[in-house]
């Protein structure tokens, strides 16, 4: 595996690229994991780099059932920043390429460890979220859907049920959704060739999707800012922004794609 980087970007990026939209060219079921820095183009701050959300508060205090619990009032009008923050941003190229890629080849699936909706927004239609979305609500007790309403305040609003309301993400400690979780492992596990966008890796059960790729043989591709957990099990690690690298990698295997069927 070449790592990118320091060597002469543009020739062995070229080598690698081309390997990687090989790969993707010829796959029959092919699978994304992506995370924080997929967005970080849109100008939506990842988790852990130094402008990351984390940087002002920290996960045990907000992104956790205790968090919420213990300051229902702070990690409320968290959640309502970031659902604000996300409504202003636009899905970026990467966004678009990987609703691309799902339009030609054969088969493709999403999983995504984001909130922020910005790949709905941008088209992918086979998604998987496995951590809930910014957009979504819930009552706390009996998990009653809540529909957005512009007159909520700085405090949880209330259910009919006259349960608190919740955001509809997954929180630290939390299970996530069975049938999501069901169906990225078993899509992890019959992909020949699964991309990881973006994501340190850090955050389990999400983080296991790449190892049960490797381990049903799928060829495994990251594109990250940054070595992270998943790059020892890549097999092509493209070294920069995804905003940047996707819509050239997509072209590329829209390209020898066209190749292969004689076009
Ligand atoms: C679970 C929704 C069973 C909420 C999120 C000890 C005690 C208790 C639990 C645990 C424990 N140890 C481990 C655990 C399990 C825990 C966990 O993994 N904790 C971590 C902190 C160690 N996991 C859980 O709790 C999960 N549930 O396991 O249930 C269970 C139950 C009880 C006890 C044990 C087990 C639930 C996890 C889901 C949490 N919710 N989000 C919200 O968003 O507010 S996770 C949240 O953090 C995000 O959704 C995201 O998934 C994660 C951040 O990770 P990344 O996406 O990777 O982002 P990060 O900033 O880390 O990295 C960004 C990357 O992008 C970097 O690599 C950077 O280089 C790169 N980058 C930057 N710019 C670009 C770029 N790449 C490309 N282009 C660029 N332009």
């Amino acid at each position: 595996m070449t790592i990118l980087g320091s060597i002469p970007y543009d020739a062995a990026m070229k080598e690698e690229l081309d390997k990687a939209a090989s790969i993707l060219a010829r796959s029959t079921s092919a699978a994304a994991l992506t995370g924080a820095g997929i967005s970080r183009e849109s100008g939506i701050p990842t988790f852990r780099d130094n402008d990351g959300i984390w940087g002002k508060y920290r996960p045990e205090e907000l992104a956790t059932l205790e968090g919420f619990l213990a300051d229902p009032g702070l990690v409320w009008r968290w959640y309502m920043e970031r659902l604000f923050t996300a409504r202003t941003k636009k899905p970026n190229p990467g966004h678009y390429a990987l609703a691309r890629l799902e339009r030609i080849l054969p088969r493709f699936v999403l999983i995504t460890q984001n909130i922020d909706d910005l790949h709905r927004k941008a088209g992918s239609a086979d998604l998987i979220e496995l951590h809930g979305n910014i957009e979504r609500f819930r009552c706390l007790e009996a998990a009653h859907p809540a529909e957005y309403d512009p007159g909520w305040g700085e405090e949880p609003p209330l259910c009919s049920c006259g349960s608190i309301i919740r955001p509809g993400v997954v929180w630290f400690g939390e299970q996530l959704p069975e049938k999501e979780v069901e169906r990225a492992f078993a899509e992890s596990a019959m992909c020949d060739v699964m991309l990881v966008i973006g994501t340190s890796g850090m955050v389990s059960p999400a983080s296991h999707l790449p190892l049960a790729a490797k381990d049903a043989d799928a060829s495994v591709i990251e594109i990250n800012t940054a070595r992270s957990a998943i790059t020892p099990l890549a097999d092509v690690f493209l070294e920069g922004p995804s905003g940047e690298i996707l819509p050239g990698l997509v072209s590329r295997t829209a390209e020898i794609m066209n190749d292969i069927q004689g076009n």
